[in-house]
């Protein structure tokens, strides 16, 4: 994925369906500019609840959405797209929205939640949405509320702020104007179709390996760790990382994955307390499917009560057979 102009470029922030809306809203209050957000939905109320500046309401048929999301999105550089999958308007309209943004010189990042565990259907719904979002992304950040749900049972949606946070972080180095910067982090973004993110506050600069470990300790999706090829740390406080720093945390990741791997970090300014974000990159649609069979797998187990390691329960339908939908 190549950026087409070396000026500070134009970001456009779209969330799609309910899930999408939600997700941009978490964005906005992270920071994003509601200028640059457009929200798309079938769903009125949720639309008219929305602080986004452009907003696009699809009527009856969803059929030509991306035509009607393009006069806000044309102008921008850069697109990311926010959407869960699973049901209809997000699953259906993302990935064409995507399509028509996404050529040579405007990439196309999205960030999409899957359903909760519970959602059995959705859940079989959202793997056919993953695989023509994939397609059409040059890469897709996956938020799975189930994983979200066995970290932290209390907060549901504490992978929402994740994802705001993500969403803040990836517009900034875009838009900071440094070209080499933006190019090389979407390159490492674009080392597989499928990433996933995770967050940590940092005490202090100089613990900096810990907070890396905190935060990897919960991924936004349950991938293996050790699968990634890339790393983007995108680090925002008082102090900017020194390069002793950076070492550290790429250290700490490349222990944790257990080889080298592709890397960037990108400092930002906030006078607010000193955070991190790191998308886990390079994962193949295959390879994340994998892992969402072993989730399922666990947690059904889990809910009957079954000792790890027994493989009794299975799934009904073995998702991978649904890989040649
Ligand atoms: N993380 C997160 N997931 C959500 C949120 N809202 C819904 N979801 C998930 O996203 C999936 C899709 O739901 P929606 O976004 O409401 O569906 P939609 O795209 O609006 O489609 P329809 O309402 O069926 O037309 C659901 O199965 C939920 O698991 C949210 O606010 N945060
Ligand atoms: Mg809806």
């Amino acid at each position: 994925m190549k950026l087409k102009s070396p000026r500070g470029l134009q970001v456009a922030v779209v969330g799609v369906g309910g899930a999408g809306n939600s997700l941009l809203s978490h964005a906005m209050s992270e920071g994003v500019n509601p200028k640059n957000c457009v929200a798309v939905n079938t769903d009125r109320n949720q639309l008219s609840e929305s602080q986004a500046q452009n907003k696009v309401l699809l009527t009856d048929s969803v059929r030509f959405p991306a035509h009607r999301v393009a006069p806000f999105t044309q102008e921008s550089d850069f697109t990311i797209l926010l959407t869960g999958l699973g049901g209809a308007t997000g699953t259906s309209a993302a990935p064409l929205i995507a399509q028509l943004n996404r050529n040579q010189v405007r990439p196309v990042v999205s960030v999409v939640a899957l359903p909760f565990i519970h959602e059995r259907e959705r859940r079989f719904m959202a793997l056919r949405g993953l695989k023509k979002m994939v397609e059409a992304c040059d890469c897709t950040v996956i938020i799975d509320n189930a994983a979200d749900l066995r970290h932290s049972p209390g907060s549901e949606r504490a992978a929402d702020e994740t994802a705001g946070f993500a969403v803040k972080g990836l517009s900034e180095v875009v838009a900071m104007g440094k070209p080499h910067v933006s190019q090389r982090m979407l390159g490492i973004l674009g080392l597989g179709q499928v990433a996933t993110v995770c967050t940590a506050f940092v005490d202090s600069n100089e613990k900096i390996q810990s907070s890396v470990i905190d935060a990897l300790r919960m991924p936004s999706a349950n991938l293996p760790v050790t699968k990634a090829k890339g790393a983007v740390l995108l680090f925002r406080g008082v102090k900017p990382l020194s390069a002793g720093q950076a070492a550290h945390a790429y250290e700490a990741i490349a222990s944790l994955v257990g080889h080298d791997i592709e890397f960037i970090h990108v400092s930002a300014r906030s006078a607010e307390i000193s955070s991190l974000s790191v998308f886990l990159t390079g994962y193949s649609y295959g390879t994340a499917l994998g892992a969402f069979v072993d989730l399922i797998e666990g947690l059904y187990d889990m809910e009957y009560g079954i000792e790890a390691g027994s493989s009794e329960i299975g799934l009904p339908v073995r998702l991978y057979q649904m890989e040649g939908i």
